[in-house]
């Protein structure tokens, strides 16, 4: 591939050839139905954290309003916020996942 050897900067210039891709802040919203636990439960297996950083920041949702999961790249973000969803529609909570540009 001629794009290996692409080290990322223009020869003429010294500036980068490439632009970095736009990142998405994704949320979760507060409600007043879904149980603290399974908020902790998503934030655990969707977002990677430990249960004591998912307990804080579910705890930020729910005094706050809403609150940042993670920042990804856009499909990334597309899938956390689609997967999110499914798993809080499956389970009959009506926990909202959305993302925005960061
Ligand atoms: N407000 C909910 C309750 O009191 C808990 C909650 C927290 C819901 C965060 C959604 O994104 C959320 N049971």
């Amino acid at each position: 591939h001629e794009n290996e050897r692409d080290h990322g900067v223009m020869v003429e210039t010294g500036k980068p050839e490439v632009a970095p891709p736009p990142l998405y802040q994704v949320l979760l919203l507060n409600d007043d139905y879904t149980p603290m636990d399974f908020v902790v439960v998503v934030l655990q297996q969707f977002f990677a954290m430990d249960l004591e950083k998912a307990t804080q920041v579910m705890l930020h949702v729910h005094t706050r309003g809403r609150g940042v999961c993670g920042v990804y790249t856009r499909e990334v973000a597309e899938s956390k916020v689609a997967q999110v969803n499914e798993f809080s529609r499956i389970n009959q909570h009506p926990l909202l996942c959305t993302m925005e540009k960061s």
